[in-house]
């Protein structure tokens, strides 16, 4: 992983975008992504768009997950779609999975973080930042290309829009840490009520998925031991009965990547481990939700590659994937056919879009 993104590992001197901030000990709050200092914001201009196609579009039980690919499946085939962002242009780079590509400007490289939805339920991915010193959410409907702002948090929350209230459209949402707890902040899309709860620790991270599998996203955190090798616990609560389910797995140090890798329509629980150096193999881990059984596998190196989880073959399975900065190569697992998948998207710095799903 780039310096520049080593706001998501702990216990370190860090440099993001320009800003440096001090993270010590082994519960320190991984920051929210942004991208580095450049222009200011220009209005969009699409470059090439591909023909739309028509999308199965699921709602209910179960369907909670396609809302993460859908977030980075722009032409709506299905597929999620390979997204970067060029901070030095403030440009978003997307090759679609049907085959088209689209440049679009869109946020400021110093102060947004790319915040990938489908704000629109139409099932297509909306172009979309969350601006750190305003708390404005600036985002462009896939349906119709409209352009939308709309105030929702204040500097220093975390974006974690999702869809809380499964009505298949993401819901504008920041977690806030202070007063001794973490609270969301949601805009519920369905009724626009805004609800704030609390749920976990300052220290925690987030970790938002669907793991009862209701079509409804529920809040959860990772919370760290006291060592960056203690076990950490995840806690999450069950949108459909609003208990807590709590459970022990990986250690504090450990990156959350939530996905449904098995594909059952249920998040979950998921870690990646950084090596001891740079060129040391990332190791995932996922807690299957269908057998409760552990799957592990190298796949990425420590020092060079962002995880950008997603289904990007298409059959409801979250692959395991990275891009690497040095080579600007994205690398996909695909749970289907159990082969890579490589190719070539974006420049040395820029920063690809599917890692807003890391913690
Ligand atoms: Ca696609
Ligand atoms: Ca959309
Ligand atoms: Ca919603
Ligand atoms: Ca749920």
């Amino acid at each position: 992983m780039n310096d520049l993104f080593r706001h998501v590992i702990r216990g370190a001197l860090i440099s993001v975008f320009g800003v440096f901030l001090i993270s010590s000990g082994s519960a320190q709050v991984r920051k929210p992504k942004k991208v580095r200092p450049t222009a200011p914001v220009r209005q969009q201009q699409t470059l090439v768009a591909s023909p739309a196609t028509p999308n199965a579009y699921l709602l209910g039980a179960g369907t909670g997950n396609l809302r993460l690919r859908e977030a980075l499946d722009t032409d709506g085939d299905g597929k999620a779609d390979y997204e970067i962002f060029r901070p030095s242009e403030n440009t978003w780079y997307i090759w679609q999975s049907g085959g088209g590509m689209i440049g679009q400007q869109w946020g400021l490289a110093n102060n947004d973080i790319p915040t990938p939805g489908d704000f629109d339920g139409d099932g297509k991915g909306d172009i979309a930042v969350w601006r750190d010193d305003t708390g404005d959410w600036y985002w462009i409907n896939s349906s119709n290309g409209t352009l939308h702002s709309v105030h929702w948090g204040t500097t220093g929350d975390e974006p974690v829009a999702r869809d809380y209230d499964g009505d298949g459209k993401t819901d504008l949402a920041v977690v806030r840490r202070g007063g001794g707890q973490m609270v969301w902040y949601i805009l519920r899309s369905s009724d626009g009520v805004g609800i704030g709860i609390p749920y976990g620790l300052p220290t925690d991270f987030t970790a938002p998925g669907d793991y009862d599998g209701d079509g409804k996203f529920d809040l959860a955190v990772q919370r760290p031991g006291p060592t960056a090798l203690s076990n950490a616990t995840f806690y999450y609560a069950n949108s459909t009965t609003g208990n807590t389910t709590t459970v022990v797995f990986g250690l504090s140090k450990d990156m959350v990547v939530p996905g449904d890798y098995d594909g059952d329509g249920k998040t979950d629980i998921a870690v990646v481990r950084e090596g001891a150096t740079p060129a040391s193999n990332l190791t995932w881990y996922v807690l299957r939700s269908s057998d409760g059984v552990t799957f592990g596998k190298l796949y990425g190196l420590t020092g060079y590659d962002y995880p950008v989880q997603n289904d990007y073959d298409g059959d409801g399975k979250t692959d395991l994937a990275v891009w690497r900065n040095t080579d600007r190569l994205f690398y996909t697992f695909r749970s289907t056919t159990s082969t890579e998948d490589v190719r070539q998207w974006g420049l040395p710095n820029d920063y690809p879009v599917g890692t807003y799903d890391t913690h």
